[in-house]
């Protein structure tokens, strides 16, 4: 599924329709910070259509799954990150997913414990 939708939040957010702090933006991907940061870096980055996880950008689009880390990966150059940060992909509800427009989380700045919680 691509077509924008008028309630998903980051389709809103890809068509400047409700304000992020957006940080850098390519043919098909939006990179904008998180509004409830869990790290001094914590960006979120999107495919400009809309696709409900991760997997199924996989199938339908697989080159803006790459594109997606490729722009965290410039975004974190950015933050001065360095090679040192997290991206996560929370699928499903029980898996912390509560926005379902696929979305890259990019973590850094402090030490990251693992497991995850
Ligand atoms: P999750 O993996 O679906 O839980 O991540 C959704 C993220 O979207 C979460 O970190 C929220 O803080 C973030 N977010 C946002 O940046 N702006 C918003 O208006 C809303 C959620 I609602």
């Amino acid at each position: 599924m691509s077509e924008p939708r008028s309630e998903c939040l980051f389709c809103r957010i890809v068509a400047g329709e409700v304000p992020a702090e957006v940080l850098r933006t390519t043919e098909s991907t939006v990179a904008f910070r998180d509004v409830s940061p869990q790290a001094p870096t914590h960006v979120l980055v999107v495919p400009r259509n809309h696709h409900p996880h991760a997997a199924a950008l996989a199938q339908d689009e697989p080159e803006t799954l790459a594109a997606l880390v490729r722009t965290a990966h410039e975004v974190a150059a950015d933050e001065g990150l360095g090679e040192a940060y997290r991206l996560v992909l929370n699928t499903g509800e029980a898996a912390g997913q509560s926005v379902f427009h696929v979305h890259l989380h990019l973590l850094g700045g402090r030490e990251l414990g693992w497991p995850p919680g």
